[in-house]
């Protein structure tokens, strides 16, 4: 039997329809402008975020790293929280690609608020690096899918512009925010210059992200995805499955929410494993191994695996569960019978 893989919302295999979309596709020369499917996504996709222009990139990486090379220069800082993807999982790309640095704030679950923006803002001096750029991620990843209210967006991002800042939005898994809290993506958009949108998470497409924003930004994100190499042919091909994802995958990630609480409340009854039940928002399920269990994260992970469940460790003793379309909830009571089995073993042993 194949495994539970809940390792994360990326790991989805294209369902049949979007094969078929796949195939169907009509592309061009997406350097020289020619690919109308991925014109016609980048169309769909700008207006569903309310903005003027959009373009297609091959990863959520891509789309946040031409998004930050796009609105700063070498020698600026960028404003983003501590726990943020593009400081933990992108390979020091700021630093590298656009020669940033990034202040990184605190606040619990990946969250800030507007007093520790206004205390980061560099004043004008030639000492200091140009204060240019916050980044907010929401849902936020290694806060545990965690949502961003919206009235802490607003003044967050009111205040950040009244310093000058521009904004951009991490928002691979923005259409998560927007199952948990029944907002458009226009709503979370408006207030951003930037906003990255990832389709091979939660949508379920096999390939790529988008980067909405004014026209004059996205031509600057696109010249930059061509510097970063990510200016495809014909990738039409990709878009199809992406704008299919969009189209008819949205919805139903009320389903992987429902489950994410599902497996919190079945891991929250088995001894050893610590949750907080109000923390899962999202698709997104993170647990602690308390000290009576004898292994880490690590460990507790590979013996999993034997289980036919895939977890990933995030931290020493913490462990990240993500659902997704190819997860059903007959899988979820399986996954959840198989670690208390696994414990109980472990446990009386
Ligand atoms: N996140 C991946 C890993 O990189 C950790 C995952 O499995 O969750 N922004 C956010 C908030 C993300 O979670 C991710 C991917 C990205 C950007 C980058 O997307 P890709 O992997 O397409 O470059």
């Amino acid at each position: 039997m194949p495994s539970i893989d809940l390792r994360s919302d990326t790991v989805t295999r294209p369902t049949p329809e979007m094969r078929r979309v796949m195939a169907n596709a009509e592309v061009g020369d997406d350097v020289l402008g020619d690919d109308p499917t991925i014109i016609h996504l980048q169309e769909a996709f700008a207006a569903r975020l309310g903005k003027e222009a959009a373009c297609f990139v091959p990863s959520g990486s891509m789309a946040n790293q031409t998004s930050i090379r796009a609105h700063t220069e070498p020698g600026d800082e960028v404003i983003a929280h501590a726990d943020s993807h593009i400081i933990h999982y992108e390979t020091g790309a700021p630093a590298a690609l656009s020669g940033v640095m990034i202040r990184p704030l605190a606040g619990p679950r990946g969250l800030f608020d507007v007093d520790q923006v206004e205390a980061a803002v560099r004043p004008d001096s030639s000492h200091f690096p140009h204060s240019r750029l916050l980044v907010v991620e929401n849902t936020q990843n290694r806060g545990g899918g965690a949502v961003w209210p919206m009235e802490q967006i607003e003044r967050v991002t009111a205040k950040a512009r009244a310093l000058g800042l521009r904004l951009h939005l991490d928002g691979a898994r923005l259409w998560n925010a927007c199952i948990a809290t029944g907002r458009k993506p226009a709503d979370y958009a408006r207030h951003f210059d930037t906003i990255s949108c990832c389709f091979s998470k939660g949508l379920g497409a096999p390939v790529g992200s988008a980067v909405a924003g004014d026209r004059a930004t996205i031509a600057r994100v696109h010249r930059f995805r061509k510097m970063f190499g990510g200016a495809m042919r014909q990738s039409g091909i990709l878009a199809a499955a992406a704008h299919y994802a969009m189209d008819h995958h949205f919805d139903r990630l009320a389903e992987d929410h429902a489950n994410a609480r599902r497996l919190a409340q079945g891991l929250a009854e088995i001894p050893g494993l610590a949750l907080n039940l109000a923390e899962v928002e999202t698709n997104m399920v993170f647990f602690d191994l308390d000290p009576s269990i004898k292994m880490n994260a690590a460990q507790f992970c590979e013996k999993l695996k034997g289980e036919g469940v895939l977890m990933l460790g995030t931290a020493p003793r913490r462990i990240r569960a993500v659902l997704h379309l190819d997860v059903t909830t007959p899988m979820v009571d399986r996954a959840i019978e198989r670690i208390a089995s696994m414990l109980g073993a472990k446990v009386t042993a």
